[in-house]
């Protein structure tokens, strides 16, 4: 585990972290809503709820430069990285006004303005894009880094480890971040995988590797930042696990059968906000009626963007062959 607390963070940063979380959470706790309301375009929605730490920690710790792709669980990463709430329910509801003009939906969100490359629902498959973001960077000497987000459910895919020997080969600016939620689907990972040292297995691809606490904002925060600047410094590859739970099911129909309740109720006790609000207002930089005011600011900021998306309009026939291909 990377040492959670090796330099004290700067206080306007551990509050920042913490608003990211919350506003995270109060993003998703929104799409669910959504759904029963009847808004969104589909029903599929994998939310990360209870993720937030791993999301905000990864996702605040890159710069503007850095480039990015995501699995189907990004919706926390990308508001990370400092997407529009309201664009991206937009894009969950199916409107126009969406990232994606309404036709990505909640796994496909796109935005190069922002670095974001993609989110890809097929297991494994954005990794060779940032691969090839990571040969871009180095090719055209950018300084950036591209980071793969990831699940654990991708950590036994052939295309991982081809990717990880080419950065490797050719010391890309690559970063491979999973989210390890300890479930592909219904799959724990102890059951899908023979070997559960990933960092290490990383390790003899010549790959940097870390594992760290992915309920602690601040953990995954400091181990991340320093392995970005590590691969931007021209140094290779790093891989970054950060070990975390998510509080809903694979979709947020799932009840999960599959889990233990008492297994469920012990992680939901570690919840990452809970426990970086305690950790400020030990340290004294917040009180309860300050944390109380940024939440519900944060709920009626999420509540105009709900409202906004829904007034969007739906795409048209003209619309179906317009994004196709790059202008
Ligand atoms: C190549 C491939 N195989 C199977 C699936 C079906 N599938 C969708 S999500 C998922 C589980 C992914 O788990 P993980 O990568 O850990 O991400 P999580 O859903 O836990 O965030 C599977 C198996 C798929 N989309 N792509």
């Amino acid at each position: 585990m990377a040492d959670a607390h090796a330099v004290t963070l700067d206080a306007g940063l551990r509050i920042s972290l913490l608003r990211t979380m919350l506003r995270i959470r109060e993003f998703e706790d929104r799409v669910a809503e959504s759904y029963i309301r009847g808004l969104t375009a589909g029903s599929m929605f994998h939310l990360s709820v209870g993720e937030e730490a791993a999301g905000a920690g990864t996702g605040c710790a890159m710069q503007e430069g850095d480039v990015f792709t995501t699995h189907h669980r990004g919706h926390g990463i990308f508001l990370a990285r400092g997407a529009d709430p309201g664009r991206m329910f937009a894009e969950v509801f199916g409107r126009q006004e969406g990232y994606c003009a309404g036709k990505g939906g909640s796994m496909h969100i796109a935005d190069a303005r922002l670095g974001h490359m993609g989110a890809n629902a097929i297991v494994g498959a954005n990794i060779p894009i940032s691969l090839g973001g990571g040969f871009t960077m180095k090719y055209q000497k950018t300084g950036g880094v591209s980071v793969a987000f990831f699940g654990d459910g991708a950590l036994n895919q052939g295309v991982l480890y081809e990717s990880m020997n080419m950065a490797a080969l050719w010391k890309l600016p690559v970063a491979f971040a999973v989210v390890n939620n300890q479930y592909g689907m219904g799959t724990r990972i102890d059951r899908a995988s023979a070997c559960l040292q990933f960092a290490a297995r990383a390790e003899t691809f010549g790959v940097r590797g870390a594992e760290v606490d992915g309920m602690d904002v601040e953990a995954v925060y400091q181990a991340a930042r320093e392995l970005f600047a590590w691969s931007r410094a021209g140094n290779g590859p790093v891989f970054l696990i950060a070990n975390c739970y998510r509080f809903y099911g694979h979709g947020r129909k799932d009840p999960s059968p599959y889990r233990a309740k008492d297994e469920e109720a012990a992680w939901r006790k570690r919840d990452p906000i809970e426990a970086e609000k305690k950790r400020l207002l030990e340290a004294g930089l917040y009180d309860m009626p300050g944390f109380t005011a940024m939440t519900q600011e944060i709920g009626r900021e999420m509540d105009a963007a709900v409202a906004w998306a829904a007034e969007g309009h739906l795409p048209g026939p003209a619309d179906l062959f317009t994004g196709v291909y790059a202008d």
